[in-house]
């Protein structure tokens, strides 16, 4: 089966509109074939942890550490993917979403370092692949989502060059299952948290702790990236690339030089140290300098791998961070999610303006934006999850008004379509517009999935006129959500 395409020509991409409704209310239009949809990777949702020849994954392997996960839990069963599949694919189409974006093991397609492809393995993504497309909804594939062979860490992992030519290898052997039905291809989710979480905190798999390390690690997640995107080039000419990439916005708490200064190197590291490479600017150099890294691992070309143009750029993004010289704590100004993570919808239209000023990007599409919320309340047998629809609501009235400014966004993905396996916080911190009772894996959609639906069909939001005037609406007090068209201001 073709699959249509997911987005057609950018240069001619239109703005939404605006509806005044009433006092109350104000409808904002999306673009036509905007693409709405969400997302989910794989260690998260499918389980299956040794079925059909998966080898075992650094994150398999970090769940068996007593203390890493919070709740003691792993994915061995997770949310049942794996055997589910139709069944979510079903659910996916009710929900009327026109993209799913998944992740890809490593670990079943490529088991064992240097050997075959796993028929087995690779054909659980065939076959929903094959579900997506008869279902119309888009297959969007991110080849890696943390879940790194533990044969490879077994040498170094990330820290180790050779690492980089694998995933090439394992790239070639997905896109040429795939790539007839694949319009795009992420390559990795999120370098930032695999080499910060993994190699620096390590608060995620594998749970290193060296800065050292951290550098190495970024260095080689990007070239990666570069070499699978020419890999990718060369089998499947007419296929899009993409990277995703999550960016927190750091502000300094004061106008103070010292918090400027933390505030500066904290953004080169979290949000510039990877967007930047790819848009052929190199490492932030002040701060690389700062952290005394002589880069010796970037070889002679090694840059230019990496800035291989994408095609477009996924952006994940759910907070903004205060930050302060002394690390004193800051007060969160609209509130928090149940992660304790700020909720700051303007920094996200802030973002938005600032990718699209700095660097070139063809298109962007939010490829992730959600909350964990507390979801006690019920009505019924649903979860009433007004706060986490506020949340949605918000950042994609950001998304629009970004839209509006003239920023190509092509599509928003919400995260995610299941409560899953939130990594180090196991089962305890839950992500998704439908609730999945880890007893039974039935799915129930929450309040916030009915509402995102029918976002979809209509392709527009409503926004209470409060929202964007100020004054208490629902669970915390807003600012204006949209922040004002620099040209207008
Ligand atoms: C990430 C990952 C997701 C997380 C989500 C919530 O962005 O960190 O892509 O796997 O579950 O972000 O923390």
């Amino acid at each position: 089966m073709t699959p249509k395409p997911i987005y057609g020509n950018v240069s001619s991409f239109a703005t939404g509109t605006n509806v005044e409704l009433d006092d109350d209310i104000e409808v904002r239009k999306f673009p036509e074939h905007f693409i709405w949809g969400s997302a989910t990777s794989s260690f998260q949702i499918e389980g299956a942890h040794d079925a059909d020849g998966k080898s075992e994954s650094i994150w398999d392997r970090f769940c068996s550490v007593p203390g890493n996960i919070v709740d003691g839990s792993n994915g061995d069963k997770a949310c049942g993917h794996y055997e589910l599949y139709r069944n979510d694919v079903a659910l996916m189409k009710d929900l009327g979403l026109s993209a799913y974006r998944f992740s890809i093991a490593w670990t079943r397609v490529l088991p064992t370092i240097g050997g075959e492809v796993n028929e087995a393995g690779i054909g659980f993504y065939d076959r929903l692949v094959d579900e997506l497309l008869e279902a119309g909804i888009t297959p969007f594939p991110t080849l890696y989502h943390w879940d790194l062979p533990q044969a490879l860490e077994d040498q170094g992992g990330w820290t180790n060059r050779q690492t980089a030519y694998a995933f090439a290898d394992y790239a070639e052997a997905t896109v040429e299952r795939l790539g007839d039905r694949v319009e795009t291809w992420t390559t990795l989710n999120e370098p930032f948290v695999s080499a910060n979480h993994g190699y620096l905190s390590g608060e995620h798999a594998p749970g290193k702790q060296s800065m050292d390390d951290y550098l190495t690690a970024s260095h080689y997640l990007l070239l990666a990236h570069g070499l699978a995107s020419q890999r990718i080039r060369s089998l499947a000419p007419k296929a899009k690339v993409a990277i995703v990439l999550n960016f927190t916005s750091i502000e300094p708490a004061t106008n103070s030089p010292q918090d400027q200064a933390q505030a500066q190197t904290q953004d080169d590291l979290e949000n510039r140290w990877y967007v930047e490479p790819i848009s052929g600017m190199g490492y932030p150099a002040e701060t690389a300098q700062q952290l005394g890294w002589d880069q010796s691992e970037v070889l002679e070309g090694d840059l230019q791998i990496i800035s291989d143009p994408v095609d477009l750029l996924g952006i994940n993004f759910y907070t903004r961070n205060v930050v302060s010289a002394d690390d004193s704590p800051q007060t969160k100004e609209f509130g928090t999610t149940d992660m304790d993570w700020e909720i700051h919808p303007p920094s996200f239209g802030k973002l938005l303006r600032r990718l699209n000023d700095d660097y070139n990007f063809p298109a962007l599409m939010i490829t992730e934006n959600g909350a964990a919320m507390p979801d006690q309340k019920r009505i019924g047998n649903q979860i009433n999850d007004q706060d986490r629809i506020d949340y949605l609501r918000r950042h994609i009235a950001q998304v629009h008004s970004a839209i509006d400014n003239g920023v190509p966004i092509v599509g928003y993905l919400a995260w995610s379509l299941f409560d899953n396996f939130e990594w180090a916080w196991g089962y305890t911190g839950r992500f998704g517009l439908v609730e999945v009772n880890f007893e039974t894996l039935e799915r129930i959609p929450k309040l916030s999935a009915d509402w995102f639906s029918s976002v979809i069909s209509s392709n527009e939001i409503s926004i209470p006129a409060a929202d964007m005037t100020g004054g208490p609406l629902n669970t915390w007090p807003v600012e204006p959500i949209f922040l004002p068209n620099p040209e207008s201001a």
